[in-house]
This record gives structure tokens, sequence and C-alpha cells, in this order.
């Protein structure tokens, strides 16, 4: 029996974004992309530490976003270090539906959403934003940290909660990060995935992580299943995590199996430094199952397949 329709999404917030999807996949003949879309778009119109305007900035104080998106007939579209736009999301459905390209990137990214039509938005950071970037300047330094939740459970630090929803400081002036992924199964049985992001907070002007590249944050091959995921984009880079998981759904792994591989992967090029970062991946394959597989404890993710408001699960972890 195949479970449909079904969205699945990063992290606990990913919930809310899931209930605005699932709106749409309950309209009848309703597409996976255009619930994918509006579950992005929900989150991009919320302030928090790492998805939208409201995100934390480069060093230089700059909000860059990142964001990818891919249909059930390998379409797809990403925009990378847009600057001063609040849905980056539909901006990269814009690339993908049309322009005869896949990605673009930083100015032309940005002059080509305000030919389509897209607002430029203030620069100005918000108010969370503004206040974590001036406690980074005062060290000026790039230590990506594994998320809050597995240091909470040592007992290590403490946070007043997690998520885009959370101040996402600790007390001693560490961030985290939290990417919304969001890939569902419509009623048709087609697939979609969207993924959108600040990216790392404080990182190097120009920076780009996995979330905008199509094989790393994101891969919907539908034929097969849907992936994609949070982390330490870099580590998700090396080994095209969201490509390998969708070949190993292939191969018949289960969403979870396939999730689990990924991450034995990364931590195979370097044990040792694969316990100072997290990296998060979720899955859905065509028969409608779900999985998810983190590196370290801590990594939620939602799923919603139901009129019941939806669930959220903590992800089993190799750590
Ligand atoms: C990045 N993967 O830019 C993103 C960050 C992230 O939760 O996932 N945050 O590397």
């Amino acid at each position: 029996v195949v479970t449909k329709p079904i969205v699945v999404s990063t992290w606990d917030s990913g919930l809310p974004v899931n209930a605005v999807a699932w709106k749409v996949l309950k309209q009848p003949n309703s597409r996976a992309l255009d619930a994918v879309e509006a579950g992005a778009r929900s989150i991009e119109d919320t302030i928090n530490c790492c998805v939208g305007l409201g995100g934390n900035p480069d060093r230089e104080g700059k909000v860059t976003l990142d964001a990818s998106i891919m249909d059930d007939k390998f379409n797809c579209g990403s925009v990378m270090a847009l600057e001063q736009i609040k849905h980056p999301i539909s901006v990269a459905r814009k690339v993908m539906e049309t322009t005869p390209h896949v990605q673009l990137v930083g100015d032309g990214a940005l002059q080509f959403a305000l030919e389509s039509g897209f607002q430029k938005e203030s620069g100005k950071l918000s108010a969370d934003a503004e206040k974590t970037y001036k406690q980074w300047l005062k060290k000026s330094e790039y230590k990506p940290v594994i998320n809050i939740e597995q240091q909470q459970g040592k007992g290590q630090k403490t946070k007043a909660g997690h998520g885009p929803f959370a101040p996402n400081f600790f007390d001693d002036g560490s961030f985290n990060h939290d990417t919304m992924g969001t890939i569902a199964m419509d009623a048709t049985g087609n697939l979609s995935g969207a993924c959108t992001t600040s990216g790392m907070g404080f990182k190097m002007r120009g920076r780009v992580g996995d979330s905008p590249i199509i094989g790393a944050g994101l891969y919907v091959d539908n034929e097969v299943g849907a992936a994609t995921g949070s982390g330490q984009g870099e580590e998700v880079l090396r080994v095209a995590g969201a490509f390998l998981i969708v070949e190993m759904m292939r191969q018949g792994k289960s969403p979870e199996e396939a999730c689990k591989i990924a991450v034995e992967r990364i931590v195979r090029i370097n044990p040792t430094k694969a316990k100072d970062f997290q990296v998060g991946f979720i899955a859905i394959n065509k028969q409608g199952e779900y999985g998810a597989y983190s590196l370290h404890h801590g990594f939620s993710y939602a799923v919603t397949l139901a009129d019941d408001g939806g669930k959220v699960f903590m992800a089993k972890s190799h750590f």
C-alpha cells in the first residue's frame, strides 16, 4: 500500500511547514511541487535564525540566501547567495520554469528576481540577527558546532529552545543552524522537494552550501524517491548526499537505510572530524515510506500523512 499524500520536513520547525504543504496536498489535483514551495515560503515569511531574510548574515553582515526546488520530471532550479529577496524558493522555481538554466548566483540571481517581479526588500538585519552578529564580531571566529540538542544531551550547553523559532545562540556565543528541507508525494504519486536556507551563519562572503546544489542538498527521482537534509553543507557536498540517498533507495534500501549509508560515508572520510559537526538527512520512497538518519543525536524531522497535524520524530544517529 502506497502512503500518499505525504510530506516530510527537516527539524521540528518542519511541522508548521508541513501543515502549509498539507493544505495544498489536500486540494484535488494538487501537485507536490506546489506543496513544497508553499511550505518553504511559509518559513521564509517568519523571522528565524536560519531561513529567509531574518536569518544570520555572513561575515560581512549580509544575509545571503540559498534555495533549490525539484519536481517529478527532473526539472530543477536554484538560487545561491541571493540578497534582499523574501522568497528565494520562488525565485528558484522561476529559474526552473522560465529560464534555460538550473542555477543562478548572487547579483545575477537578484537581477533575475527583480526582472521577474520580486520586490527588493531592505538589507537591514532582523533584531535577532543584528544581536547575534554583534556578538559574533567580538571574536569573529568561525567554528561550526554540532547542533544544540546533542550538546544539551551531554549537559555541556544550555539554550532556551531550538529550531528556527528559537533564539539561536548559546550562552558561550556559539550558534545553531537549521535549514528547511521538505519532500512530498501528492495524491497522484508524484514527488517533489524544496530546500531553503540562509546558510551557515557568519560564513565567508560568497560561500555556498549544499542546500541549493541539486544532488547535494536536494534530489528527486520520481521513479525512486526524494531526499534532502540539513547540517554542515561542506560535508554533504563532498558525498553528493541527496543523490547518494536516492541511488541507495534505487538499489532497494529503505529511506532510513539510505540516509544511514550517506551519513556513514561522511563519517568514513574523517571519523574524528565527524564528531564536531552535524548532518541530518530525510528521505521518502515511491511507496510513501519515509526515514531519516543523522550524524549526531538531536536531528528531528516532521512527518505529515493524515489530517492529524503530523508528528515529529527523532532520527536515529551514528553517534
Ligand atoms: C548550509 N546545510 O548552508 C546548510 C545549513 C543548514 O541547518 O543545514 N542549516 O550548509
